[in-house]
């Protein structure tokens, strides 16, 4: 398999923690998403991923998977051990609670392109941005950490697709200084998952094109 991925980039984060959960071997293609304009809007990647966004999952018969969740949840389906999801509805539903406050009511807000729209097309000056980029984090973060029980995972014993997105949202806050203190849960968490070594060999800071 190949993995289209950005060493910075959340999304891309998550699927590669969910590879090496599973211990699946894939090859990664650093996809640059600001140099010469955005490596993304180039017509081999488009060609790829009409969206032009990152993560991107090439299968070996040829087709290709995008969308971290729809990505995460194929790898779940055929290669079940360890699962990410709980084998119980009401467990499952939860879980994915969670994952989702991350990737869909955090995360679109604060993309890169919607960034680059807030400041070149909008034209809000840099406290303005940085203003909205912390304000959805913490709304989002708000509610996980009202949610969780830290154990040492964010949904018990086991590591679920919960923690696979959390995680990496936290290196996203740290990077752009959300203060944490009101989160001592996600804390937690990020810091029990990043002790495995699945977290870890996914950590941006560990990837092939880190700058
Ligand atoms: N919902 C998508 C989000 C993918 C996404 O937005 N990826 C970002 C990087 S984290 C990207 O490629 N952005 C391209 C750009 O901003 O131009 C997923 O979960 O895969």
């Amino acid at each position: 398999m190949k993995l289209y991925t950005y060493f910075r980039s959340s999304a891309a984060y998550r699927v590669r923690i969910a590879l090496n959960l599973k211990g699946l071997p894939y090859e990664m293609v650093p996809i640059h998403l600001s140099k010469s304009g955005g490596e993304q809007r180039k017509p081999e990647f488009v060609a790829l991923n009409p969206q032009m966004r990152v993560p991107a999952l090439a299968l070996s018969s040829g087709d290709v998977i995008t969308q971290s969740l729809a990505i995460i949840e194929y790898l779940d389906d055929v290669n079940p051990e360890p699962p990410l999801l709980p084998a119980d509805a009401l467990a499952r539903a939860k879980v994915r609670a969670i994952a989702q406050i991350v990737a869909c009511d955090i995360h679109p807000l604060n993309n890169l392109v919607v960034l680059q729209y807030l400041k070149h097309t909008m034209h809000h000056v840099q406290a303005e941005i940085d203003a909205w980029y912390h304000h959805w984090v913490i709304a989002g973060f708000s509610a996980i950490e009202a949610m969780i029980a830290p154990a040492p995972y964010a949904c018990g014993a086991h590591v679920t697709l919960a923690d696979v997105c959390l995680v990496p949202q936290v290196f996203n806050a740290r990077r752009l200084k959300v203060p944490l203190d009101a989160f001592p849960k996600i804390v937690a968490v990020e810091t029990a998952c990043l002790k495995l070594a699945a977290f870890d060999k996914a950590r941006p800071e560990n990837q092939p094109d880190a700058e």
